[in-house]
């Protein structure tokens, strides 16, 4: 009979040497907010949760009462456990304080709430993203810099999918693992040991409606995953509009995602610090890549909580071709 191995038993058997139990509980913090968010999730359609609350993000992007529990549970989750010098959330214009009451801890952790969250009405899948920095001064409170951090710097990564289960995939640094949560037992428990990027790719995902608003490069590109003209790899299409959804397929079937830059978004849509960044992470550690077009999104020092990014992310060689059309066609254009 196979070994049931839970998430907690999981982080604690492979601890990095410099955690000293902060990290570790940060980990099951994360964990707990997950399931929490998952049980909101699967009752939204019965207690009267969708639709939109009213508000809008900075963004300018309607909040979903989703999103807002999302965020309101992660936070209440971590604030107060002495873990954390300071947060950022997709839904806070600011950096998220610790309150002086409670201690501060030494690490930093950047979160998307609720990604994909415009597919809640529609039931299909959303995730959450995070990332995991070291304070950059043990001395101060958190500060802006702190959450301004390149991905190389990153500790941890991962993301939760919320879907026929719910999933949480993260890597801090030596391979990606995910857990399936048993709704039973209320664990998440180890389903997928080392995770890789297989080879050779079968999917691509992009949203094609915006084929006449990407650059030179990318709808050559676009065309050369299509399998015309020289390609040599046929993939599928699938893009299911919701990031976590999208990336975590491609993690197990072998894939690219892409969301370019576009007439009028010259930075495209996606947030580099707490979307692209943690990705990039786990792609990386998966054998996978990601790039803005230009470069890999790991070396990009963020210079705002939400800048936006070009993002091309999955399997290496189908990321390195996207950045070779790019190079090509794009060098001296804007667009
Ligand atoms: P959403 O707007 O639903 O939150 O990050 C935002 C995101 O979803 C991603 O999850 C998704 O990949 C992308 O936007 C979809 O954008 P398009 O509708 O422009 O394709």
């Amino acid at each position: 009979m196979e070994r049931i191995i839970t998430i907690e038993r999981f982080i604690l058997d492979n601890q990095p040497e410099y955690a000293v139990g902060d990290f570790t509980n940060l980990l099951y913090d994360i964990a707990l907010a997950a399931k929490a968010i998952a049980a909101k999730t699967v009752r939204a359609g019965l207690i009267d949760i969708l639709g939109r609350a009213g508000s809008t993000n900075i963004q300018g992007e309607d909040q979903q009462k989703l999103d807002i529990y999302a965020d309101q549970i992660i936070r209440r989750l971590s604030d107060h456990t002495g873990r954390l010098c300071v947060m950022a959330s997709e839904e806070h214009e600011e950096i998220i304080e610790i309150p002086p009451k409670y201690p501060k801890g030494r690490y930093v952790l950047v979160f998307d709430p609720l990604d994909g969250s415009s597919n809640i009405d529609f039931n299909v899948s959303t995730g959450t993203i995070f990332g995991i920095f070291r304070c950059k001064d043990w001395e101060l409170r958190g500060r802006l810099e702190d959450c301004l951090q390149p991905g190389r710097d990153l500790v941890a990564a991962g993301y939760i999918l919320y879907s026929t289960s719910t999933m949480l995939v993260y890597s801090t640094g030596s391979g990606v693992h995910g857990f399936t949560l048993d709704p039973d037992l209320g664990e998440f428990l180890l389903s997928h040991e080392r995770m890789m990027m297989p080879d050779p790719p079968i999917y691509f995902s992009a949203n094609q409606s915006y084929f006449r608003r990407w650059s030179k490069g990318v709808q050559e590109y676009l065309r050369w995953l299509q399998g015309r003209e020289d390609s040599d790899h046929v993939l599928s299409e699938r893009y299911i509009g919701s990031l976590v959804a999208d990336f975590h397929r491609n993690l197990i079937s072998g894939g690219v995602f892409i969301y370019p830059a576009k007439m009028g978004e010259p930075h495209g849509k996606l947030r580099l610090l707490y979307e692209a960044t943690p990705l990039a992470f786990l792609a990386a550690q998966a054998g996978g890549y990601a790039s803005d077009g230009t470069g890999p999104i790991l070396d990009r020092q963020p210079t705002s909580l939400h800048q936006r990014t070009p993002l091309f992310v999955g399997n290496k060689y189908l990321v390195e071709k996207a950045e070779e059309f790019i190079k090509k066609y794009d060098l001296n254009s804007n667009i």
